[in-house]
């Protein structure tokens, strides 16, 4: 188990780089991006059963980032992680890139899933989840949903059926940063209580400080010694979190980013 001072190094660097590739193209999605980076360095910095040097190797714990839309502190990961250059991060949603805005499997190498509508990627991971129990294979599926994207029926439909299949090897994660495109979620259509919903659905919840490392790594061993349910784990999160410009704002969502705002949040980092 990797200790707290390493992960929230991790974390720094992620979220410098995801800044960076979006300043770079100018504009992106900074808000939903940020929020889930501590859950990321977790993931692929100690939990996750991958190898860069190996990519698709068979028995690889996989990753499906539901809420698609947060590309770029997904592309961070991998590359900090040695999947690709950290230079190819410059190329975020340019054309003909292998780094579009929202994640794609046939682009990237590393990404095990392509979103971006809403609810589509967590019925994916699920159905990945189906599969491993039907092989009894050893590994695991983890999966990033958002609050708002929580909102779709897909996403109850799929989280319904692997609650009653018992899929306990899918950890899922639902980014809560209380926030979606154009207003807060609980405006919108209220989401709340998400850990009573899930639990009715018949599943394992925690619901963890979303930006604690040493909190998102327990929950992770406790979601690992649960059988028979599948887990969720609420992240409490603050969307735009590290980027000094839009933290906890609406309009974080999608955003431009220039040369300047960039160069200060990431002093503000270091
Ligand atoms: C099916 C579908 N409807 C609408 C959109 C447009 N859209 C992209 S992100 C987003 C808001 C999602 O909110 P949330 O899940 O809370 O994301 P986060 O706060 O993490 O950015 C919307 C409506 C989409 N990508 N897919
Ligand atoms: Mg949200």
């Amino acid at each position: 188990m990797k200790d707290r001072q390493y992960l929230e190094q991790k974390a720094k660097e992620i979220r410098i780089q995801t800044i960076e590739s979006i300043a770079h193209l100018g504009v992106g999605h900074v808000g939903g991006s940020m929020s889930i980076v501590d859950a990321l360095a977790v993931l692929y910095f100690d939990v996750m059963d991958i190898d860069p040097k190996d990519p698709l190797k068979a028995d690889r714990d996989r990753f499906v980032l539901s809420k698609g839309h947060g590309g770029p502190a997904v592309y961070s990961a991998l590359a900090l992680k040695g999947y690709f250059d950290v230079e190819i991060l410059k190329t975020l949603n340019a054309p003909n890139t292998k780094l579009p805005s929202h994640t794609d499997k046939n682009l990237t190498t590393g990404i095990d899933m392509t979103t971006g509508s809403l609810g589509q990627g967590f019925s994916a991971a699920v159905g990945m989840a189906k599969a491993i129990q039907m092989d009894k294979a050893p590994y695991y599926i983890y999966t990033i949903i958002g609050d708002g994207e929580s909102q779709e029926g897909q996403i109850w439909e799929a989280g319904m059926f692997a609650g009653s299949q018992k899929l306990d090897h899918l950890i899922a994660f639902t980014d809560y940063n209380k926030m979606q495109i154009d207003g807060e979620t609980n405006d919108v259509n209220a989401v709340a209580p998400l850990d009573k919903k899930w639990e009715a659905f018949n599943w394992h919840v925690q619901v963890i400080d979303g930006h604690d490392v040493e909190a998102i790594q327990k929950a992770i061993a406790n979601a690992k010694e649960t059988t028979g349910k599948p887990s969720m784990i609420i992240l409490n999160t603050v969307k735009g979190k590290g980027a000094l410009f839009c933290e906890g704002d609406i309009g974080s969502h999608n955003m431009p980013v220039t040369k300047e705002m960039c160069e200060e949040a990431i002093a503000r980092l270091k």
